[in-house]
């Protein structure tokens, strides 16, 4: 019995932890707050958590990099055929649709801000730059024209009243660079394209689906690379689990310096309950309604019928957080319960637990928003569809591991260029949204392993019929 409680321990012993430093943080936060302390104070509390946040963000661009990359390698199209193409195209629907359904629900519940209705779109975009400029830089932004750089800054368009530059510039308006303060800026028309720090994730995220999947059909030369990039995936996952060690203790730094520094407790909570509020029934809509709707469309079966078969992993995925650690479970409960075909599932989950998280893309959405809203921030529609994209783009990042989602939020913020002080809220609540949204990842897996294996049934049975065929002939 002492080995059964120890395994089970050595497996949940990072949950146990997660939740106690969240426990402590909110008793210590709260006690704390009877002190008299000042800012720093405050800070000195939050430094353990300033250094999570920290190492967080250092391994933002080798996590999404190595993990989409090596993700989409071995999704290849070509030699996987249907199969793949169908995968992909599952994967890639159902997590920007889960993205956009976060968005409609965060800008209309408004958890950030419940006293303002202000619409979506109706935001910082200044005036003179028009929706389609917003969009132009959306596109812009895909397209870096230096991939080292888009590490660092990002492209934004900003209109220049012409009078309000000296004639001299005015006068090199449109042939030449002109350098201003510390941001380098082009002269186009009457635009000015300002390069602001914040990495451009969207340019980062664009190149890497492109070289992932070409990566992937370059056959056997491209081997050695895909190779080199799993094994960079896998070495980030380790460095990934250290920091998740160490996150406990960062995340309970984190909620006492923002327990401490919270000025209106009464509207943080509001805001904070509104929010997981809003999380849960995005994601409850995907589980109940779009993912069963689009099995139901390309199968013909009962989803429900298909979603008793899932229960088991479904509940591993809740306890464990980690699509990764319920994997085996996902693959027993298709195979077994679902009739999923073993060639189906022995491709599709492995890649599908890496990149298709549609919970996870649906809270990152949900999350940036909120944010965005906390700090009265309106984001223009081109920083909202940013949003969309960027979310779907780095749930295909996240590692399938718990809080993987928190490591690639980071990324969704700074596409958009929005403050990750408040992630700290995040974090406090995100152990139990961690598993919701992880259950739901799961499901999006196991719902797409049902469909391409319907799909690819003819197919599979004649390559059978075509064995059986040779072995009778043998
Ligand atoms: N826990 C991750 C998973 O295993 C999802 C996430 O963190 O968003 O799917």
């Amino acid at each position: 019995f002492g080995r059964r409680v120890l395994i089970w321990s050595k497996d949940n012993l990072l949950l146990i932890l997660t939740v106690l430093g969240v426990l402590l943080g909110v008793l210590i936060g709260f006690l704390a707050r009877f002190a008299d302390y000042g800012e720093d104070a405050i800070m000195l509390v939050s430094f353990p958590g300033d250094i999570l946040m920290r190492m967080l963000k250092m391994l933002i661009l080798p996590l999404i990099i190595s993990s989409m990359i090596s993700g989409l390698a071995q999704l290849d199209a070509k030699s996987s055929g249907k199969m793949g193409s169908y995968a992909l195209v599952y994967y890639f629907a159902t997590t920007m649709f889960a993205a956009i359904v976060g968005i409609i629900l965060v800008s209309s519940i408004h958890p950030g801000d419940p006293s303002i209705k202000e619409e979506v779109g109706s935001g910082t975009e200044d005036k003179s730059v028009s929706t389609l400029d917003a969009f132009l830089d959306l596109i812009r932004n895909m397209f870096p024209e230096n991939l080292l750089q888009a590490c660092f800054q990002q492209v934004e368009t900003v209109y220049v009243e012409e009078e309000a530059k000296p004639s001299f510039i005015r006068a090199t308006m449109n042939i030449s660079n002109y350098t201003d303060n510390d941001n380098v800026t082009q002269y186009v028309d009457k635009r000015t394209f300002v390069y602001k720090d914040g990495t451009n994730v969207l340019g980062l995220i664009v190149f890497c689906i492109a070289f992932g999947i070409i990566c992937g059909q370059v056959g056997e030369e491209g081997e050695i690379m895909v190779n080199f990039f799993v094994i960079l995936n896998e070495i980030i996952m380790r460095i990934v689990v250290l920091v998740m060690w160490y996150s406990p203790f960062g995340i309970m730094s984190l909620i006492i310096g923002k327990i401490m520094s919270i000025k209106d407790l009464a509207l943080t909570a509001q805001q904070l309950g509104l929010y997981m509020l809003t999380v849960i029934i995005g994601l409850a809509i995907h589980a109940v309604i779009t993912l069963p709707t689009i099995f139901f469309v390309f199968t013909r079966k009962n989803p429900l019928t298909f979603f008793r078969g899932m229960l088991q992993a479904w509940i591993t995925a809740l306890g464990t957080a980690s699509s990764a650690a319920t994997l085996p479970i996902t693959f027993r409960c298709l195979e077994e319960n679902n009739n999923v075909d073993k060639r189906v599932t022995r491709f599709i989950l492995p890649v599908g637990a890496t990149v298709n998280m549609d919970g996870t893309a649906l809270y990152e959405a949900v999350a940036a928003l909120f944010i965005a809203q906390m700090n009265g921030i309106y984001l223009s529609v081109g920083q909202v569809i940013a949003v969309s994209l960027t979310a779907t783009a780095a749930s295909i990042g996240a590692a399938s591991v718990p809080s993987a989602g928190l490591v690639t939020m980071l990324l969704v913020l700074s596409a958009v260029g929005l403050p990750t002080k408040d992630i700290s809220m995040i974090v406090a609540v995100d152990w139990l949204l961690d598993r919701i949204r992880t259950s739901i990842n799961v499901l999006g897996d196991a719902f797409g392993a049902g469909i391409v294996d319907h799909l690819c049934r003819g197919e599979l049975e004649k390559i059978d019929a075509e064995h059986a065929r040779l072995e009778m002939e043998m």
